[in-house]
């Protein structure tokens, strides 16, 4: 059977990217972009688009018969700053959505499923430095909780009804092509548009804050990885640890200055910082990296780099 694929929150940060990168892999038609609302017309016309709520199981049904679609990725979700304003919220779009994807796989609608967890899972008991595959995971935010509980019956679909789900446990994801929205991880998006736009920014964590971090391309390659390794290679039906590189708000502000000299950064934490503080510090990713080769490629230099070039173009 011909893969096709269906993007489930496809205008979001992550989903933009992962659909141009998927439908340039296997071809425009062979890629739905679908979201709640239509998106940029680099995505909606590069390849068919549908308006589709994650959170109703028929309206994904029906795309999925209209599409013959064999893979779905749910990139859907709230975040874990929003997520902490409307918990109730939170937990229904975040949970609904993944039930809707996991029982059209148990129903044998579609064949593989790509469901991203997050770094959010742990919490304040979890060890901070090179946090562990498997430890304490006590999350204190909704987002947390929700993507934890998802987790668990990710696993639990594969061991019942043998369900083909993966999943990665995402760190803050940094891009400028779509805005984020609603992480603890945003800073280090804000940071770089400030930075171009006003040559000062005022971060809402504090700057000894540390937390793991990826680049776009880098998410985008593990992702797209992990859907095409063997199903016997893909160990953890849970979720995997994934990770590339772990900094603080004034360390990328250092690397930020030696492009914007006077760049100047203030420090003046909210209530994200109590979310920041309960998440881990680094990450050890050795499963994704000895289970199907996982390797990630940007370092904070090439980040800062890429996303300074790439910004400076699009404010010109
Ligand atoms: C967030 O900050 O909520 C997200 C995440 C780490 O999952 N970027």
């Amino acid at each position: 059977m011909k893969k096709r694929i269906l993007i489930i929150g496809a205008c979001g940060q992550i989903g933009t990217e992962l659909t141009l990168k998927l439908r340039k892999i296997n071809g425009e038609k062979a890629v739905i972009a679908a979201d709640i609302r239509k998106g940029s017309k680099e995505l909606t016309k590069s390849g068919p688009f549908e308006i589709v709520n994650a959170m109703d199981y028929d309206s994904i049904l029906k795309t999925i018969e209209k599409y013959k679609v064999t893979d779905v990725y749910l990139m859907a979700a709230m975040l874990s700053a929003t997520g902490e304003k409307y918990p109730d919220k939170a937990w229904e779009l975040n949970m609904n959505s993944l039930f809707n994807v996991l029982n059209l796989a148990k129903e044998g609608k579609i064949k593989k499923l790509f469901w991203p967890s997050s770094i959010a899972v742990f919490g304040p008991t979890t060890p901070k430095e090179n946090t562990p595959q498997e430890t304490v995971m006590e999350p204190s935010t909704v987002y947390g909780i929700s993507k934890q509980a998802g987790e668990r019956w990710c696993e639990y679909y594969f061991n019942k009804y043998n369900v083909d789900v993966r999943s990665l446990r995402y760190p803050g994801i940094i891009s400028w092509k779509t805005n984020p929205g609603g992480g603890t991880t945003d800073y280090a998006i804000e940071i770089f548009h400030k930075a171009i736009l006003k040559g000062t920014y005022t971060s809402f964590l504090n700057k000894n804050s540390k937390l793991p971090m990826m680049y776009m391309d880098d998410a985008i390659d593990a992702t797209i990885k992990i859907m095409d390794t063997a199903a016997e290679k893909v160990k953890i039906r849970s979720s995997y640890n994934l990770a590339a590189i772990s900094f603080t708000p004034e360390e990328i502000a250092n690397e930020i200055k030696t492009k914007i000299p006077a760049f100047k950064i203030k420090y003046h934490s909210d209530f994200r910082q109590a979310i920041a503080d309960s998440w881990p510090k680094s990450i050890d990713d050795s499963r994704a990296r000895s289970d199907w080769d996982w390797q990630h490629k940007y370092n904070l230099k090439k980040i800062s780099q890429t996303m300074l070039d790439n910004l400076i173009l699009k404010y010109k």
